[in-house]
């Protein structure tokens, strides 16, 4: 099995816990710069993006379809809740992937070369990561450090990514909290890109 994907990438971390999870071995095929537009260092995903699956037969991009996937395949008991149908824990799933969409649009503003804080539609990318993150923050107990599952993946992968970004200041003490914790554990650890900070 390879995965296309970056060290860093979030959308990535998410699929590489879950693999990790299912004890599923993989070969991380670390595309490099996710700014380019060169379809062929994506595996031909024609969204010019991470991560991409090859399992066998199998090429998948898109995380969330990804572990539908994976868990379809080799997990049918669905241990980490991929398939919830809690509206408060897809909300927040959906919430994260928000997060994770906008800190993609600031940080390859900024790798292209355009300052993105004099404009309209990155002050509302941040605004929309920092009114995300309050609204995690009010409803921390949706999450839970103990026997993490697909919510918790969402959410140890961007709030790692956002200590290595540093997009915003990260005054949330409930999350925080939950963050460290989770990132104590084991199979956590395996993927975090924080030993990665230049
Ligand atoms: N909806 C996609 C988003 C993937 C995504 O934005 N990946 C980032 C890396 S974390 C990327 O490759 N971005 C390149 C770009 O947007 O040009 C998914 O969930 O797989």
């Amino acid at each position: 099995m390879k995965l296309f994907a970056t060290p860093k990438s979030h959308f990535s971390r998410k699929v590489r816990l879950l693999l990790d999870h299912l004890e599923l071995t993989y070969e991380l095929v670390d595309v490099g710069d996710v700014s380019s537009a060169e379809s062929s260092l994506f595996d031909g995903n024609p969204a010019l993006g991470v991560p991409v699956l090859e399992d066998g037969e199998v090429w998948m991009l898109e995380s969330d379809h990804i572990a539908f996937y994976l868990v379809r395949t080799y997990d049918p008991g669905d241990r980490f809740n991929i398939f919830t149908e809690s509206v408060d824990l897809l909300n927040a799933r959906a919430v994260m992937n928000n997060i994770m969409a906008n800190e993609v649009k600031l940080i390859l503003a900024e790798r292209g070369g355009l300052d993105p804080s004099p404009h309209a539609y990155f002050q509302k990318a941040l605004k929309s990561i920092e009114l995300g993150l309050s609204w995690l923050e009010a409803r921390s107990s949706l999450l839970k450090s103990e026997n993490p599952g697909y919510a918790e993946f969402h959410f140890i992968s961007l709030w790692e990514h956002l200590e290595l970004y540093q997009l915003t200041e990260l005054n949330y003490s409930k999350l925080q909290e939950l963050a460290e914790l989770l990132g104590q554990l084991e199979t956590v650890r395996k993927s975090t890109p924080l030993s990665l900070a230049e």
